[in-house]
């Protein structure tokens, strides 16, 4: 590990000042908070307003952060279902901002940002790097994807208000990334894990020693990841690995970042009000306990979401950080509650696969979805069976579907997809559940 310039545990950093708020005061604001984001969307979203109707419940009703358990769920579905726009509670004139993640059919669910929203996330992502000694005279190489996804842009704006220098990379192209790790010397690094892991690999293979380079501390999230990849990503490349969390439905990258213990992730809870729930029942879980992270934007104006279910498995850690931190930790999540796949940090669902399928001729409904990692990098393998017309037909009938399908895969998809067509009843079939994914990756 490079020495003299890693955060200590207990260096302040004027932007995390918020981070230590006495914890009756943030409870105080998460009250005040969430009062007022019930309020707006009972004000400006129909589909809220409709099941808080359904239940009786009035805004004025939710007079404590216990009553929040009274509040109707939002799921992913919501999203679909009224997509594009259908649950902005500010008109498009105040949307500043537009970004877009998979939903579980062919297509995405939008999210919407005013000026204010864009100022909460910047500012959040601001006291995440700060947290990890990311300070002005850093210079930060972002292999995040820049576009739809809202990693690129989050972390951009973060950096940047922190006054360090921005190299937009953004994903792929692994040997300019490593070129500009030699060449511009950046001091930290943002990348989903196992495409850092890629790079390291490469690099390896190049003859360049990370380690040697002046980059120090990396920041690593999009995807689950577990403390074995960090500890090779720390060794490899000679750096501090921090986990940083979020999820595009609540703001993008910024919900929780780890501080230099590594010990769990703290939530912005002065922005995101987080609970932890029995999947199965929806009941609200005691501190300490496993269960799916249920998450609401206590300030967002354009997209505000109350009780939405991430799907993602964590726990809210009791106790308090030794960095002094008064917001929640919660533990990193390693899985999801539902078939959400995540390749190289691009979320993918097998029914988005399926509807692909549907639209082409020749192809039936029995496919199945490997994954492995080569070299660090996630590879995804649609086995496909075709009908026995095709099957039989000249080899150039097989290809030309073969080569639509990858078309079609791509663009839905948005990762390279490699289509096998395979000859009819080859496919296991099962006597229950079909198993549609066979993930032979190791986390
Ligand atoms: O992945 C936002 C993000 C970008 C987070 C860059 C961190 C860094 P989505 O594309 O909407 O947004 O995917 C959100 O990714 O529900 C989790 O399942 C997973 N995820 C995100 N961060 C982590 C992490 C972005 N640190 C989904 N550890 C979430 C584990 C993560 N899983």
């Amino acid at each position: 590990m490079k020495t003299g310039t890693q955060a200590t545990p207990h260096s302040f950093r004027p932007e995390c000042a918020l981070d230590y708020m006495p914890v009756q005061e943030l409870r105080q604001v998460q009250l005040n908070r969430l009062r007022a984001v019930v309020q707006r969307a009972w004000d400006r979203v129909p589909l809220f307003r409709s099941r808080m109707n359904e239940r009786g419940l009035l805004p004025e009703q939710i007079r404590s952060l216990s009553d929040a358990a009274k509040l109707p769920f939002t799921v992913k579905a919501d999203l679909r279902d009224t997509y594009p726009f259908g649950l902005f509670a500010a008109p498009m004139r105040e949307v500043v901002r537009l970004h877009a993640s998979s939903g579980t059919t062919g297509k995405p669910i939008v999210v919407a940002y005013t000026q204010e929203d864009l100022e909460i996330w910047t500012s959040v992502m601001a006291r995440a790097l700060a947290a990890c000694g990311v300070q002005e005279g850093d210079i930060v190489q972002n292999a995040f994807n820049y576009g739809l996804f809202t990693g690129g842009l989050g972390y951009h704006y973060g950096a940047e208000r922190l006054g360090a220098t921005v190299i937009p990379a953004s994903g792929g192209n692994t040997e300019r990334q490593i070129m500009i790790m030699r060449d511009f010397g950046p001091t930290v690094v943002f990348s989903t894990p196992t495409y850092f892991l890629h790079i390291v690999d490469r690099a390896e293979q190049l003859g360049v020693d990370l380690r040697e380079l002046p980059v120090r501390i990396g920041f690593f999230g999009a995807e689950p990841w577990t403390d074995a990849m960090r500890s090779r990503i720390e060794q490899a490349a000679g750096i501090k690995a921090y986990d940083l969390y979020g999820l595009s439905e609540i703001i993008g990258p910024g919900v929780s970042v780890e501080c230099p213990y590594q010990d769990g992730s703290h939530i912005f809870e002065d922005h995101f009000l987080a609970e932890i729930i029995d999947p199965e029942t929806g009941q609200v879980l005691p501190e300490g306990e496993e269960g799916e992270l249920v998450l609401t934007t206590l300030s967002k104006q354009a997209m505000p979401l109350i009780r939405y279910r991430t799907r993602d498995i964590s726990a809210l850690m009791p106790g308090t950080c030794a960095c002094g931190r008064t917001i929640r930790r919660m533990r990193r999540v390693e899985r999801r509650s539902d078939d959400m796949l995540i390749i190289r940090g691009v979320n993918v669902y097998p029914s988005q696969v399926e509807a692909v399928l549907l639209e082409f001729d020749g192809t039936q409904p029995h496919y199945q979805i490997i994954l492995t990692r080569e070299q660090d990098l996630d590879q995804m393998e649609v086995q496909v069976e075709v009908t026995q017309k095709i099957f039989s037909d000249k080899v150039a009938a097989m290809e030309v579907l073969q080569k639509k399908l990858s078309d079609a895969m791509r663009q839905v998809l948005q990762t390279r997809v490699q289509v096998t067509l395979v000859a009819p009843s080859t496919i296991q079939r099962s006597e229950g559940k079909a198993k549609r994914v066979i993930d032979r990756r190791k986390i």
